[in-house]
């Protein structure tokens, strides 16, 4: 049940990959770009007042900077975001676009590898306290195999500890927010699930400074229900935020709108976060949607919206299911009636 007496009002974040120009693997963008620096000032009509960023969105072209220029411009960043009335959520190092990081980061075979992953995660740091924000999201994205026996996943895990302590240790206040995800682009990653990334939380120097980030499609991925990934990590106070979106099946990942594919899971997921409360505390419920390739633009933002109405439709679904009848459904053991009741509720007929 909810754990507070009135209502949350929930605050929204996205980031400004978020607004794309339509590329995919077969082909080329399909809209005209529309400038990076432009998107932030579409974020509070649209409804959204937080930006996840990549480093690389905070300084574009970072990796050919000296560090003091790096940290000028984010300073710069930091003050246009404020500018606009807007909250940075979390910093994420980008180590997959890097020749660095083809075989991984943390987990390279190469120690020069490594040693680049680690000292841009720190620079990130470094980047996201610049900006005034205390969160660091490791998506892990290459940290993983194409050929298992490429790696050993025992050393792999160790060195994945011990880089998020050195990243724990580089800064007294940061926060380290694990992104699961158990494929692509590589075959199989490292760190696929919630409970994998909570285990390194709780094996680390400082447990209370490491959490989790769920997405609703890494989830599904992993074949698991995201709202029980969700309420894992709720149970252990460690929801730092949330990516939600959807996905069809086992497929790519393809960030389709919240809702999209199955409109119960998404009633799930929020259900799991309104009884939570979370939300209450100034976390953001974070979307990670993709456009359509075949939508018009730019910019495109449409998908932005309908993901964030529908979540606003879904807490007032949640809000008003009869709690009173659902407990007597579960009381009587009577989960026929209980399901055509929720499904009834969330058709809205009677
Ligand atoms: C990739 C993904 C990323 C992270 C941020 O699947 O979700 O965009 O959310 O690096
Ligand atoms: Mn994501």
């Amino acid at each position: 049940m909810p754990n507070s007496t009135s209502p949350t009002t929930y605050r929204f974040s996205f980031g400004p990959w978020n607004i794309s120009e339509g590329a995919d693997p077969f082909g080329p963008e399909t809209r005209t770009p529309f400038p990076h620096e432009k998107k932030f000032a579409l974020y509070r009509e649209l409804g959204f007042e937080g930006v996840q960023l990549h480093d690389d969105d905070v300084v574009p072209g970072l990796d050919g900077l000296e560090s003091k220029v790096v940290m000028n411009k984010a300073s710069a960043f930091g003050t246009m975001l404020k500018n606009e009335g807007l909250v940075p959520e979390f910093v994420a190092p980008r180590l997959w676009f890097a020749p660095q990081t083809v075989d991984g980061g943390y987990t390279s075979n190469s120690a020069a590898d490594r040693q680049y992953a680690l000292d841009r995660s720190r620079q990130s740091i470094d980047i996201a306290r610049t900006i005034g924000c205390k969160a660091l999201v490791l998506w892990l994205a290459r940290e993983g195999t194409y050929v298992r026996e490429s790696k050993s996943a025992r050393v792999a895990y160790e060195r994945l500890l011990e880089a998020i302590n050195q990243m724990l240790a580089h800064d007294p206040e940061i926060e380290i927010w694990i992104e699961p995800k158990p494929n692509e682009p590589t075959d199989q990653a490292y760190v696929p699930t919630i409970g994998h990334a909570l285990t390194l939380a709780y094996a680390s120097n400082s447990p209370s400074r490491v959490k989790g980030l769920i997405e609703s499609a890494h989830a599904l991925l992993a074949g698991l229900d995201p709202a029980d990934e969700m309420a894992f990590a709720l149970a252990h106070g460690k929801l730092a935020s949330v990516h939600l979106n959807d996905q069809n099946g086992l497929k790519y990942d393809q960030d389709k709108n919240f809702g999209a594919a199955n409109l119960r899971t998404a009633f799930n997921q929020v259900r799991v976060l309104e009884e939570a409360g979370y939300g209450s505390k100034g976390e953001f419920v974070g979307l990670d949607v993709k456009a359509m390739r075949t939508q018009a633009g730019p910019p495109v933002t449409a998908h932005l919206r309908t993901s964030r109405e529908i979540f606003l439709h879904l807490v007032e679904k949640v809000r008003t299911v009869d709690r009173d009848f659902e407990q007597r459904c579960i009381e009587g053991r009577d989960y026929e009636t209980l399901e055509s009741y929720l499904l009834k509720h969330l058709l809205g007929v009677a």
